[in-house]
């Protein structure tokens, strides 16, 4: 995020298999990469045998939303190996490499604050509770790629009402486990960690707002925040925080750790917005991951139908 430009992207981060590829696509025509209507998920037609076989082996048959986009679907070998989880360093290729470090089992939630009922919840038990849907959304990094990502998860509001907020929870805090031996990359201090991310209620209630514990019918590799993470879709991608281990309700906007790291240049909200420029670079545009070209950037990311009623009245530059 803050180290690089989106000028470096093009020539580090977009591997020449990337643009093999794209012309492969091209040369089989506009629609190119089309999708096998199979089982369970949609699978792209480039996938490998290896990643066929690791696909909906964990949740086979999964309902699907009616949030899903038919955008093509990011392959599963980019979504998992180009990756920002700091707490396991700072370059794309890292998290691949090194979250295997990280224990996902025992592994329970914390949800405290302004709730009736706070206590912990084991990842297990929201496993069995909560309806798994299969969730097709883009994602957008702040520094100007995207993705297309099939996750699998509930909405972040089934698990917050079991809580029983209080009339005084007007944000959400969420916290990242924070543990060197496992995570080598919070000595870094680059960044202050635990790694935080905040909502307000509204937002954290709204449908779209979902907690994730898969992608591509498979439990999440560590890399993309394994057991357990947030997916805020028509917001920038740090605002999507991995590996949850508390979920605070609170009175008072929490302090995020990129507002804290950079705050002329990370605000609260974060939402999606061409309009709004980041201080160093322009957000018009974005390259799609796999793909060659740019393409434009939508305002929230296109889901500004179900989304854009939350800031009304709102200016958006100043609450940028
Ligand atoms: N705990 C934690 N969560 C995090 C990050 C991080 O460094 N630490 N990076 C964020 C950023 S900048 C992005 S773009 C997304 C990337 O999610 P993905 O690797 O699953 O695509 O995770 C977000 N969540
Ligand atoms: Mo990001």
């Amino acid at each position: 995020m803050l180290i690089k430009r989106p000028d470096d992207i093009r020539s580090s981060d977009i591997t020449s298999e990337s643009i093999y590829k794209e012309r492969r696509r091209f040369m089989q025509g506009a629609i190119g990469a089309g999708l096998v209507a199979g089982i369970g998920l949609n699978i792209p037609s480039d996938a490998t045998a290896k990643e066929k076989a690791i696909i909906n082996q964990d949740f086979p048959k999964l309902p699907k939303s009616a949030f899903n986009i038919s955008d093509e679907l990011t392959t599963y070998k980019d979504i998992t190996t180009y990756n920002n989880f700091y707490e396991f360093g700072t370059d794309k290729s890292d998290p691949a490499r090194y979250a295997h470090t990280l224990q996902t089992r025992p592994w329970s939630i914390r949800v405290e604050g302004e709730v009736e009922n706070a206590g912990n919840i084991d990842i297990e038990e929201v496993l069995k509770l909560f309806t798994l849907e299969e969730r097709i959304y883009r994602l957008r990094c702040v520094e100007g790629w995207s993705m297309v990502i099939p996750w699998v998860g509930f909405p972040l509001q089934a698990l917050l009402k079991r809580f029983k907020p209080t009339s005084k929870a007007k944000y959400v805090m969420f916290v990242t486990k924070n543990d060197p031996k496992q995570m080598p990359g919070v000595r870094n201090t680059l960044l202050h960690w635990p790694y935080v991310e905040g909502l307000r209620i509204d937002e954290a209630m709204n449908p779209l707002t979902l907690l994730a514990v898969g992608l591509y019918g498979n439990v999440l590799p560590n890399q993309n925040g394994a057991p357990l993470r947030l997916v805020v879709p028509w917001k920038y991608g740090f605002k999507s925080i991995k590996s949850i281990v508390e979920i605070r309700l609170v009175e008072k906007p929490p302090i995020t750790t990129w507002m804290r790291a950079a705050p002329s240049e990370y605000g609260f909200y974060s939402n999606v917005n061409p309009e709004v420029s980041h201080p160093r670079w322009s957000q018009k545009r974005e390259r799609r991951i796999g793909h060659f070209f740019k393409q434009d950037t939508l305002m929230f990311n296109g889901y500004g139908e179900q989304v854009a009623d939350l800031y009304t009245g709102m200016n958006l530059t100043k609450n940028f």
